[in-house]
């Protein structure tokens, strides 16, 4: 099983702020369905409250939602106890699986993926939601040029693989 984690950060490494994403970029919206639909996605209890209710299950795909409240249930998502719960869960049907936030459950997956989807993003925002560290032994499979977005801001799109 391929698990890859997908996430847009800023330079700094914020990913979230007060539960949200602190920038719009309609590409990278783009880019996550396009990545992510026919797969599993797993999501921390606070991402999936983060998505928009008409957004929720997240459409075409089994969306697992991490949590370590047992009583806690959604239409459209399976619960799972651990990060690992979640994985072994999405594995049952799914060559690959989507690790899709938030920074909490980035860094409970990270030593078990193979794949990176990493948007940069040049905005200046605060945050309290972090990307994982991307350590040396990741190499830069994909690399896009920089782009402009819509928005008027600055991004590229990059694979890494290990
Ligand atoms: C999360 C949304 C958030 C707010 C409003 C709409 C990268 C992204 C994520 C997560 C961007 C989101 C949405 C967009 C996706 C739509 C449903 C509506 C869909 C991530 N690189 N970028 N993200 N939706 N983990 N990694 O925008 O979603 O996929 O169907």
């Amino acid at each position: 099983m391929t698990i890859g984690l997908i996430w847009a950060q800023n330079p700094q490494g914020v990913i979230g702020a007060r539960n949200t994403i602190p920038w719009r970029l309609p590409e990278d919206m783009a880019h996550f369905k396009a990545t992510t639909l026919g797969h599993p996605v797993v999501m921390g209890r606070k991402t999936w409250d983060s998505l928009p209710p008409r957004f929720r299950p997240l459409a075409g795909r089994r969306n697992i939602v991490v949590t370590r409240d047992r009583d806690w249930a959604a239409e459209g998502a399976d619960s799972a106890g651990s990060v690992t719960e979640a994985l072994e869960l999405a594995g049952r049907d799914s060559a690959t699986v989507w690790v899709i936030g938030g920074g909490e459950i980035y860094r409970a997956a990270m030593d078990h993926a193979t794949l990176l989807s990493v948007t940069d993003v040049q905005v200046e925002v605060q945050g309290e939601a972090f990307a994982p560290t991307i350590t040396p032994d990741w190499t830069v499979t994909q690399d896009s040029d920089w782009q402009t977005s819509t928005s008027g801001l600055r991004y590229r799109i990059r694979a890494y693989q290990r």
